[in-house]
């Protein structure tokens, strides 16, 4: 996947490539970043990236030259390399105002080719250069931070996952919390008691459809207990349901 990021801040991109599966994909050539400073095409002596809201207020927006002119780059850049014939590179600009990423957005957004990021600071972006040049709009959720940069390299992050060979192995990111819309059940590693606070029976069993089962429950139970809208927004087989029967029943009465 060929990236194109536009960033006043580009060193806070080691992040992804520096550290972990991230950093393993863009060392492998899976992912490829290219870093476009909007401050490396100002024009003026003071290479302003900031410049006044018209009509007055608080804070500053991004300067629209540079911005302009970064955004150009990065797309010139990314078309480049990316395959001839392909769809058109999109740009998206990850801002508080965006649809929020939800794992089915990371799996459609993961399948592309190339795409230009374009990280927000101060109070954004000029009404123009986002109808004239921002494809699609994503946001974290409903919180604010102080830029798009983190949520850029989350975005990053999270398509990486579904790259063909990212997961080594460390497993499949199809079987990750969400893929099947529950939270994944409790998991234990060594020892086998701490504190008097024993792994439960069944996992030591040998008996891999008790422990499917096990797993599934808890999974539905985690899931009735801690994200609750989860469960709302589907319909359960008749095993789940009569798992998540027992997890209820199990709960009332210890
Ligand atoms: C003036 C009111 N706010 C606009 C809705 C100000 C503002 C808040 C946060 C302006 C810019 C920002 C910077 N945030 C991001 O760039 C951002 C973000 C976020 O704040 N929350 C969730 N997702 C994202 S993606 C980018």
């Amino acid at each position: 996947m060929q990236l194109g990021i536009v960033t006043l801040f580009p060193a806070m991109f080691a992040a992804v490539t520096e550290y972990g599966i991230s950093g393993r994909a863009v060392r492998s050539g899976l992912m490829n970043l290219e870093l476009f400073n909007p401050r490396d095409y100002t024009t003026d002596k003071h290479r302003s990236v900031d410049d006044k809201p018209f009509g007055g207020g608080p804070g500053m927006l991004m300067k629209t030259e540079p911005l302009m002119a970064s955004i150009a780059a990065a797309r010139r850049a990314v078309e480049k390399k990316h395959a001839a014939g392909a769809d058109k590179t999109k740009v998206i600009y990850l801002s508080p105002q965006g649809k929020t990423l939800k794992q089915d957005s990371i799996i459609d957004l993961a399948q592309r080719e190339s795409m230009v990021l374009l990280c927000g600071r101060y109070q954004g972006i000029d009404n123009r250069v986002l109808e004239s040049e921002i494809d699609e709009e994503w946001s974290l959720g409903d919180f604010v931070i102080s830029g798009g940069e983190l949520a850029a390299m989350t975005l990053i992050d999270a398509m990486t996952r579904f790259q063909p060979g990212a997961l080594g192995d460390e497993g499949s990111a199809l079987e990750d919390s969400f893929s099947n819309g529950l939270l994944h059940s409790p998991e234990y590693t060594r020892p086998q008691s701490i504190n008097g606070q024993d792994v439960p029976e069944v996992l030591l069993s040998g008996d891999h459809e008790a422990i499917r089962k096990w797993r599934l429950k808890q999974s539905l139970g985690a899931t009735w207990l801690k994200r609750p809208d989860l469960l709302q927004a589907m319909s359960l087989e008749t095993e789940q349901e009569e798992l998540l029967e027992q997890f209820k029943q199990d709960y009332l009465h210890d």
